[in-house]
């Protein structure tokens, strides 16, 4: 799915802005919507939850109701219009003129729908976008039902909705440690193309030599058209270096220039293609990424990550798109000498992955499977109703995000339970993975990232391309105890050696209040978070199959209420406003001398 860019043949208009809104509840606004008068503004993109110190915002539950109008200038008339919503978080309703145009369940992936002939240019329409925030055991993130909400909890299996629903007001529970912010949290658009125009446009390099080999496939679809598709490749001077005409083939660039991590240079092609009136640019890198015993090589070299679990989350905004905290985050990744993060637990804005592009950031791409889960006693395999939107999440995942260089593995989710019915989580799981592979072009490495549990009763985890492992060992467990957690962790990395796969922890940590200091470092002090990592960061190097360090988190985050979460999660590096604690520090002297490539 192309991302939209304004061109000699296709414009923009950004429906950003303060829309009307209103608060719903559980009832479903049906085939037709209007949302009357009494509304309040709302800023859009953002999440709705904090725009208003209210609690019916903050911990609203079911649907709410945006409103705006919309005018296509006549001028486009002839042209094909697009709606597009970068991101509805949970689920959508899109209503035109009162009436229902189209609907999207999951939160963090964009959808679109042709508008040509509903929104005639010169007239105004009325746009209503109704959204539903809740989480169940069927979406992606999962929310408990009728239960205790996540930490703390105990949790027994499933209980009876029915008995919940008597004595708990409805409300989300949600079965996974981020605040469930919702809303429009990324841009709306109309974007406008020629009537017969380039649907979509797939690139995926190769290197042979000194040469890049770009096989392309470009999908065309609306009027028919007598010219064919061209495609040019330019170099970043905007040169053309190679061209070729043609739906699909091959194209050599000669003398390539590689796109490498961050000191590296991360060299970018624009691949120019034109079909009929219609043209794109799509931003390419050309680089390899490929599992070779336990090393994880980039252009044939071996990788080490530096880095971290983030999470979109800002003060006010919440999951809101927040182009100035993106770039100020990548400069903190590179402040910190840090080349690498996973998009916990959702796949993130597109600008973000074009920053990384240009920045040279390495990126894990992560779906919104996160909370698959419930307990020793229910199989969530068998309860949860997931697999078919699981699978549409990934198809979506891999069409938008195929291109770009940046992103070098897929995770498929997060800490699901694999260890209480593993045969079922491997049916579940193994199923995905290989349909991972088959849909991504560039077929790129596949993991999913496992969480603290019995390693030995997992049968997922060994079988992945890389093991991706979440461990707390002296923090949720063996907790203040780092000697123990040191011997725990060997113990288990003994056991990951024999496996002979790459392995890197996508999560470790303690939380550490800004300010809380101790000469003796205990939990919740940030000498004690430093601690944490120095300790086991030592471990981690005697390992040469390990591949790599992310730690949990960049920055703090807003979570649910719970007894364990003073203010949010605190195990950021840095803080929710971007300060550094000492375990910043910290990572910055490491990294530094921790190389990119070659390191073990
Ligand atoms: C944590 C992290 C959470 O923020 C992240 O979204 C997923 C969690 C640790 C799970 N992993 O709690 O800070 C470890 C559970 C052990 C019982």
């Amino acid at each position: 799915m192309l991302y939209p860019k304004e061109n000699a043949a296709r414009g923009i208009i950004d429906l950003g802005g303060v829309w009307n809104f209103k608060l719903g509840d559980e009832t479903d606004p049906g085939e037709t919507c209007s949302i009357g008068k009494d509304t309040e503004p709302i800023a859009v993109p953002a999440s709705y939850n904090d725009q208003k110190d209210e609690p019916a915002y903050r911990n609203h539950y079911g649907w709410v109701y945006y409103e705006r109008k919309v005018t296509v200038p006549s001028y486009l008339k002839n042209q094909r219009l697009v709606l597009r919503f970068d991101a509805a978080t949970h689920r959508a309703k899109v209503y035109i003129d009162g009436v229902l145009a189209a609907e999207h369940k999951g939160g963090f992936l964009p959808f679109e729908i042709d508008v040509t002939g509903q929104i005639e240019a010169g007239v105004t329409a009325e746009l209503v976008v109704a959204v539903d925030n809740r989480v169940n055991f069927s979406t992606l993130p999962i929310g408990n039902e009728g239960t205790t909400p996540f930490f703390g909890s105990d949790n027994p299996g499933v209980p009876s909705v029915e008995a919940a629903k008597v004595w708990r007001k409805p409300q989300n529970l949600p079965n996974f440690d981020f605040f469930n912010y919702a809303g429009l949290n990324r841009p709306v658009r109309i974007y406008t193309t020629p009537q017969a125009y380039i649907e979509d446009i797939t690139l995926a390099p190769d290197i042979d030599g000194s040469d890049g080999i770009v096989r392309y496939a470009v999908r065309t679809a609306g009027a028919p058209s007598d010219r064919e598709v061209t495609v040019r490749i330019l170099d970043a001077e905007g040169a053309e270096v190679a061209a070729a005409s043609g739906a699909e083939g091959e194209i050599t660039v000669p003398d390539a220039k590689l796109w490498w991590p961050w000191p590296g240079t991360p060299y970018l092609y624009t691949a120019e293609v034109t079909y009929g009136e219609d043209s794109y640019g799509e931003s390419f890198g050309i680089r390899t990424v490929r599992v070779e015993g336990t090393s994880f090589l980039i252009n044939g070299k071996p990788f080490y990550f530096k880095g971290f679990g983030k999470h979109e989350d800002s003060a006010f905004r919440g999951r809101g798109l927040d182009l100035c905290l993106d770039v100020k985050d990548v400069n903190l990744i590179h402040w910190l000498h840090a080349n690498s993060f996973r998009t916990s637990h959702y796949p993130y804005a597109e600008e973000m992955y074009g920053l990384c592009d240009r920045e040279g950031i390495v990126v894990i791409d992560e779906t919104p499977a996160v909370g698959i889960g419930a307990g020793e006693h229910t199989d969530p395999y068998q309860t949860f109703h997931i697999r078919e939107h699981h699978e549409q999440v990934l198809r979506d995942m891999i069409a938008r995000d195929k291109n770009h260089p940046c992103v070098v593995m897929w995770s498929m989710g997060n800490e699901p339970d694999t260890e209480h019915f593993p045969e079922s989580a491997y049916e579940y799981w193994h199923s995905l993975y290989e349909l991972t592979h088959e849909i991504d072009p560039a077929d790129r490495p596949v993991t999913f990232v496992c969480c603290q549990n019995n390693y030995e009763r997992d049968l997922v985890t060994r079988t992945m391309d890389v093991v991706c492992f979440n461990r707390y060992y002296g923090w949720y467990n063996l907790s203040g105890d780092l000697d123990a957690a040191c011997y725990g962790l060997n113990m288990e990395l003994d056991f990951w050696e024999k496996q002979g796969k790459p392995v890197m922890i996508t999560e470790y940590g303690a939380d550490a209040v800004a300010g809380i200091h101790a000469c003796v470092p205990e939990m919740f002090s940030e000498e004690f978070q430093v601690e944490f990592y120095r300790r086991q960061n030592a471990e981690f190097d005697r390992r040469s199959f390990f591949i790599g360090e992310h730690a949990w988190n960049f920055a703090d985050f807003a979570t649910i209420q719970g007894c364990m979460r003073a203010d949010g999660n605190k195990k950021g590096l840095l803080t929710r406003d971007r300060r550094p604690k000492m375990a910043a520090h910290y990572f910055k002297d490491r990294w530094e001398k921790v190389p990119n490539f070659d390191y073990k």
